[in-house]
């Protein structure tokens, strides 16, 4: 495939320049009036590198996260069931295409990008580095994983860099109907025979921390949050986000009729707010370091796949190639 060039930029004099200074302030001045920054305009080279971070992670997150869930396809409990997860997970390799799309404009191209995952120099979300043993797991990542994601991301939709926002728009929406598709799977087990009702309170028990830490660590200990935020990259903290997941968690978890595993989760009557009791960081470290319980697979898993689809790209590019011919040909 064609490598992406970095877009053409609008800088007309070096570093330290006044024409650079000129730049600045235009770029704060639309970051300030809540207006989008585009490809082509000025950015400082850390906006730009700090965008190529997220959205890479995010789009990494997407593609890698296509893997628990396809490992249900051929065992979903009915055709149905086979063609609604079909249709998610193809889902969410269109996520991941928007996303990548959205990097390369920033001038990364899709080979690097791909080529750091592989090479395991790339991070992607802690969350798909867990295993789904049941049927139930598929109700709890839609439910508690995708409505993790739903939280975070709806505020992305205003992000100031515009093929980023415009791009979760439609996943946003994507999200919802996966959400929604989690939340039935596990209503129809938990009002089903006692063992089904069993499977999808284990499988919450072992979702439910793992879609807290999705939100990254807490604000203290996030390096990035204060400058994403001052850009409007990020419109709220990871704690901020976390603890509006939370609150809408309990009521949908009283609608399961199962029980939220936070066993010190209390309601605070002065901010009217749900508080957690503590997450285990040493775990989120230990998943984000690699030693999660199937880092490993998830990436062996990514690199045969890309192995194996090395025809495709090449057909693509001599497709390409070919057509490139006849045009000049026929010129
Ligand atoms: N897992 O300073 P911080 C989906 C990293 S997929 C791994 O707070 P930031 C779906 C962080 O990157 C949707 N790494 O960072 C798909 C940073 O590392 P570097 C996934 C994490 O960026 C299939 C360091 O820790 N969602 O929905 O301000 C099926 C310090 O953190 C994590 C996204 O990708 C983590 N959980 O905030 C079903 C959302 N947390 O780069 C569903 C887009 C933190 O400094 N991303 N790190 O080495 C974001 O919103 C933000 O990047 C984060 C972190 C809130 C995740």
């Amino acid at each position: 495939m064609a490598p992406t060039t970095t877009p053409e930029r609008t800088t007309h004099g070096p570093a330290g320049s006044a024409d650079e200074h000129d730049e600045q302030t235009r770029f704060d001045a639309i970051i300030a009036a809540d207006q989008r920054i585009e490809p082509r305009d000025w950015m400082p080279d850390k906006y730009r590198s700090s965008l190529v971070r997220q959205i890479s992670q995010h789009a990494h997150s997407e593609i890698i996260g296509m893997q628990p869930e396809a490992n249900w396809i051929t065992r979903a409990p009915s055709l149905k069931r086979k063609a609604i997860l079909i249709a998610k997970v193809q889902d969410e390799a269109g996520h991941g295409l928007y996303l990548y799309s959205a990097a390369q404009t920033l001038g990364v191209t899709r080979e690097e990008m791909t080529q750091k995952l592989i090479d395991g120099k790339a991070r992607y979300s802690s969350i798909f580095n867990y295993h789904t043993p049941t049927w139930a797991d598929m109700g709890a990542i839609g439910w508690l994983v995708d409505g993790a994601a739903i939280c975070n991301q709806v505020p992305l939709c205003r992000a100031s860099y515009g093929p980023y926002g415009r791009a979760m728009v439609r996943i946003c929406k994507e999200e919802s109907f996966h959400q929604r598709q989690g939340f039935e799977i596990l209503y129809e087990l938990s009002h089903g025979t006692p063992e089904q009702k069993q499977m999808a309170q284990d499988a919450v028990n072992r979702w439910y921390w793992p879609s807290l830490m999705m939100f990254g660590p807490s604000d203290d200990a996030s390096p990035n949050s204060a400058q994403s935020m001052a850009w409007k990259i990020k419109r709220f903290s990871n704690d901020e986000l976390r603890q509006r997941f939370v609150g809408m968690c309990v009521p949908q978890f009283e609608a399961l009729g199962l029980e939220c595993p936070d066993k010190d989760l209390r309601f605070d009557e002065e901010t009217g707010q749900w508080i957690s009791g503590e997450i285990d960081w040493d775990e989120f470290m230990a998943v984000l370091d690699g030693r999660g319980p199937a880092n490993g697979e998830r990436l062996d898993h990514r690199r045969t796949a890309h192995e194996d689809g090395a025809w495709v790209r090449e057909a693509a590019a001599e497709y390409a190639r070919k057509q490139r011919e006849r045009a000049r040909f026929a010129a």
